[in-house]
């Protein structure tokens, strides 16, 4: 069974800032799928199952971005 979360993400202006955070956020164990977008500052994960928004906060940050918080 998957899991899909949505995350409000400070920062994100460009489609490159959109690739950087979705590569970050792949890079997670367990995630299927990442949607990142700059102009909503929306990103939408999937993954095999639920994810710790603590790991999710990393990621972002370690990408150069903000994770704001989950919608
Ligand atoms: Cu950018």
């Amino acid at each position: 069974m998957s899991t899909t979360a949505v995350f409000t993400v400070e920062g994100m202006s460009c489609g490159h800032c959109e690739r950087t955070v979705t590569a970050g956020l792949t890079a997670l164990n367990g995630v299927t799928n990442v949607i990142a977008d700059a102009k909503s500052g929306q990103v939408t994960v999937e993954s095999a199952a639920p994810l710790q928004d603590e790991q999710i906060r990393s990621a972002v940050t370690d990408a150069g971005f903000a994770l704001v918080g989950r919608i």
